[in-house]
């Protein structure tokens, strides 16, 4: 059974996935339509179905304890990018977001005593070690490349094989 401080916090654990998968749904439709970016625009709709898939995991773990899960309204996310970097930019800011929510959500279910919350929330705190990783990766890599475009046509050709979109199980 789980807490009703328990509950809330999953359940604004279930919004941030969501937002995030909408967010990068958004990065992704923006990428779709700019000259040369296939395999970002493809990096970006695969994130986006991970988040889904996070938020999916939510919501089974807490109707199988118990509890509703909330289905929440989204905001519109952001719909265009000043550039590649400024949208790489962003997808870490908000990776730093939901690491930052995870640990909270951590330390909310050791003060709950809720040790299988604990015990599933292992899971998304390697998963953002991972995404972290990937996200500032990719930042290191645009800064260097900066306005060369044979270094972007080569970024955007061998982003899938950078570990991007590789998901926990
Ligand atoms: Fe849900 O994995 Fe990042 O945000």
């Amino acid at each position: 059974m789980l807490s009703k401080k328990i509950l809330e916090a999953l359940n604004k654990q279930v919004l941030m996935e969501a937002q995030s998968s909408q967010a990068y749904l958004g990065m992704a439709s923006w990428a779709e339509i700019q000259p040369g970016l296939d395999g970002v625009a493809a990096f970006f709709f695969k994130h986006s179905d991970e988040e889904r898939m996070h938020m999916l995991k939510l919501i089974h773990f807490i109707n199988e304890r118990g509890g509703f899960a909330v289905i929440p309204a989204l905001q519109q996310p952001a719909l265009t990018f000043v550039s590649l970097k400024k949208a790489f930019e962003e997808l870490l800011k908000h990776e730093l977001a939901v690491s930052e929510s995870i640990n909270d959500l951590v330390d909310i279910s050791l003060q709950e005593k809720d040790y299988a919350t604990h015990n599933f929330l292992q899971w998304y705190v390697m998963e953002q070690m991972e995404e972290e990783k990937l996200a500032m990766d990719c930042n290191a890599k645009l800064e260097m490349i900066g306005d060369d475009r044979s270094g972007l046509y080569l970024f955007d050709r061998d982003i899938m094989s950078m570990g991007a979109g590789g998901g926990r199980k």
